[in-house]
């Protein structure tokens, strides 16, 4: 990495990954897979370091979308009680609080199908008010037009997070209110607008490996490499369509960890959503896979995510270090 320009690096990465090759790398024997994603990731990263991202719910509950994992969704009763768009104050306040804790990006997330015109002056002063602490800033509000998107790039955004969540095939079984073509859209327009592009997917919705499999290739042959990709093993939350779903074999999750730093070697993996259900050992796996990234804080948007303390022992025990964290 040291001796190459991020050109010649950018040039060798992929974006022509085949069906085939792409379950191939899923159909490695474990140890197999965990060798060529680690000799990868050393390529590119620090395999000691991890980078931390916060996460803010601005606007809770109540979406109109039909995303069938969501428990912020109006249309499943869910018992989340809904919350209109924070002031600037409390998402400032809360902005500090994970900059104290050690954050080095700062996601605030809106429940919405999209952010309304008259909304983007408010959030412009957020991503401005959170980059002035220092911070960088990341926004998941939903689908963005062109003008929004550079808008939010003027206020000082680094990162939008739009998910592609699964395979073109099995993403009708999930959401209908809007189409991957749509996701798609989206993330050319946070592309074009000059903001780093944060997309990924979840896992154990009782999609296929071949539907996990094609998700990572359509992420890996997009015109770039999404900078961070988000891995979130589904949180079955009660009253949405997907609660009760079979339990997926936790070994898929850190093989679709290690296929994904193998596609994208450059790209941060983000071990994402669920993390409370895993126990320690299989997390350890999934950073051996390669993932180098977590949120951290003791909630995500609106679910629990492991306590701070309970991290920032594993992280010791591991020998992580988080990337604030100078010598
Ligand atoms: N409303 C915006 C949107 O959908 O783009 C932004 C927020 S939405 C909560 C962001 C992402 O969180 C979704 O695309 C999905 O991948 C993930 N997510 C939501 N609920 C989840 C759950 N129960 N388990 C795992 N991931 C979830
Ligand atoms: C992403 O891929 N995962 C985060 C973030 N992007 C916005 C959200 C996970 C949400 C989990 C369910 C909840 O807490 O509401
Ligand atoms: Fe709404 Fe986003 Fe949840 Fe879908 S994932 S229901 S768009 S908040």
């Amino acid at each position: 990495m040291a001796v190459s320009s991020a050109k010649t690096v950018a040039d060798r990465l992929r974006h022509d990954w085949t069906k085939q090759e792409v379950l191939a790398l899923y159909e490695l024997s474990l140890s197999d897979l965990i060798y060529t994603a680690q000799t990868v990731h050393r390529r590119y990263f620090d395999p000691n370091r991890i980078q931390i991202s916060t996460l803010l719910s601005i606007k809770t509950g109540g979406c109109p979308e039909d995303c069938a994992y969501c428990p912020q969704s109006g249309r499943y009763a869910t018992g989340l009680e809904r919350e209109p768009l924070l002031s600037l104050e409390e998402v400032v306040a809360a902005a500090q609080a994970a900059k104290a804790n050690g954050a080095t990006r700062f996601c605030m997330g809106a429940a919405w199908r999209a952010p309304k015109d008259r909304d983007l002056e408010r959030l412009a002063e957020m991503v401005a008010a959170v980059k002035a602490l220092g911070l960088e800033t990341c926004m998941t509000l939903g689908m963005l037009t062109e003008a929004q998107a550079k808008r939010l790039k003027q206020a000082g955004l680094d990162y939008y997070n739009h998910n592609l969540d699964t395979s073109p095939e099995f993403y009708p079984k999930i959401i209908r209110t809007r189409t991957y073509q749509d996701r798609l859209d989206t993330l050319r327009h946070v592309r074009e607008a000059g903001i780093h592009v944060c997309c990924g997917g979840i896992v154990g919705m009782g999609e296929s490996r071949a539907d996990r499999a094609e998700l990572l290739r359509q992420l890996a042959n997009l015109p770039r490499h999404p900078e961070s990709v988000p891995i979130n093993l589904l949180v079955q939350v009660e009253g949405t369509p997907l609660y009760g779903a079979p339990s997926l074999d936790p070994f898929e999750l850190v093989r679709t960890v290690a296929v994904a730093r193998i596609l994208m070697p450059a790209s941060y993996v983000r071990l994402s959503a669920g993390r409370t259900a895993l126990s320690d050992e299989l997390q350890a796996l999934c950073f051996l896979a390669g993932a180098n990234s977590v949120f951290f804080g003791d909630k995500l948007l609106t679910t629990a995510n492991p306590e701070r303390e309970a991290d920032r022992r594993l992280f010791e025990r591991l020998g992580l270090r988080p990337e604030d964290d100078v010598d």
